[in-house]
């Protein structure tokens, strides 16, 4: 339920979000902000608003692949770019979520949009766990929400999950997707469908996820006809983006190769 810039989050799904590390909550943005939003966004796919170097980027590709052949194309950090992105109207329900979810220092640690062409069997945002992605930090609390800005499906690759997983003693093992971090963002964990238990979590416009940075998660391909769009913001706890930021890392893939190299480890 919205109530201004604040979205309640119930009981029972702050309980199922501990325990499977995710959780579905239904209409976080109404279609009218939607639609604000959607304007937006169309924009930075149009190269209107200017992402520089890596920060626009293909996660299924390498860095070196033509812009025409991009599988999921993922802009990251709209917000630095573009200064009338920050704080939007899903920014700000997000900030109260994390607050229900996690406690009152909750902060922005980055946000992200990611767009799926229409029918590519290579749109696929591989199985990973964030963490596997930042840097280690003492304290694990994180709210990652991913607003679906069409309708999020199977055909269309919708966010799927390992729930339960954000439980497990170590983090599963990453590998680069194409051999190195210079050439790809990209990692990749292994799930094994027959034992890992996944479930697909179909959205309508204006629903969102909210995930732990620990829990298996990623989305299969676009066979659909149209876009699969979604904005993303993370937050993590104040005293967690200090952190990161004292070791120079940004979320921007522009951040220089030491602290890439601190990824991970
Ligand atoms: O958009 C997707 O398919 C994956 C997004 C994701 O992995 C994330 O937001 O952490």
């Amino acid at each position: 339920m919205i109530e201004g810039d604040r979205y309640v989050v119930t009981a029972a799904r702050r309980d199922a979000f501990r325990r499977d590390g995710w959780v579905h909550l239904p209409g976080v943005v109404t279609e009218e902000e939607l639609c604000g939003l959607e304007r937006e966004f169309e924009r930075f796919l149009a190269r209107e608003i200017e992402v520089p170097g890596k920060d626009f980027c293909d996660m299924a590709g390498t860095y070196d692949r033509p812009i025409e052949e991009w599988a999921v194309v993922n802009v990251m950090l709209p917000g630095r770019y573009h200064p009338p992105w920050r704080a939007n109207v899903f920014e700000r329900r997000v900030a109260s979520i994390a607050a229900q979810l996690h406690g009152d220092d909750m902060r922005l640690d980055y946000d992200q949009l990611l767009a799926k062409p229409p029918g590519r069997e290579d749109g696929v945002f591989h199985w990973h766990q964030d963490q596997a992605y930042w840097p280690r930090t003492a304290d694990p609390r994180t709210a990652t929400a991913w607003l679906a800005v069409d309708p999020s499906t199977r055909e269309n690759g919708c966010m799927r999950f390992v729930s339960g997983s954000h439980r497990e003693a170590s983090l599963r093992p990453h590998r680069p997707l194409h051999g190195d971090r210079e050439t790809s963002h990209t990692l990749v964990a292994d799930v094994d469908e027959s034992r890992d238990v996944v479930t697909y979590a179909e959205l309508a416009r204006g629903d969102a996820t909210v995930h732990d940075e620990r829990v298996l998660h990623g989305s299969g391909p676009n066979r659909s006809s149209g876009w699969r769009r979604a904005c993303v913001v993370a937050f993590r706890s104040a005293a967690t983006v200090a952190r990161e930021r004292e070791l120079g890392f940004t979320h921007s893939h522009e951040d220089a190769p030491e602290v890439k190299d601190r990824v991970g480890e």
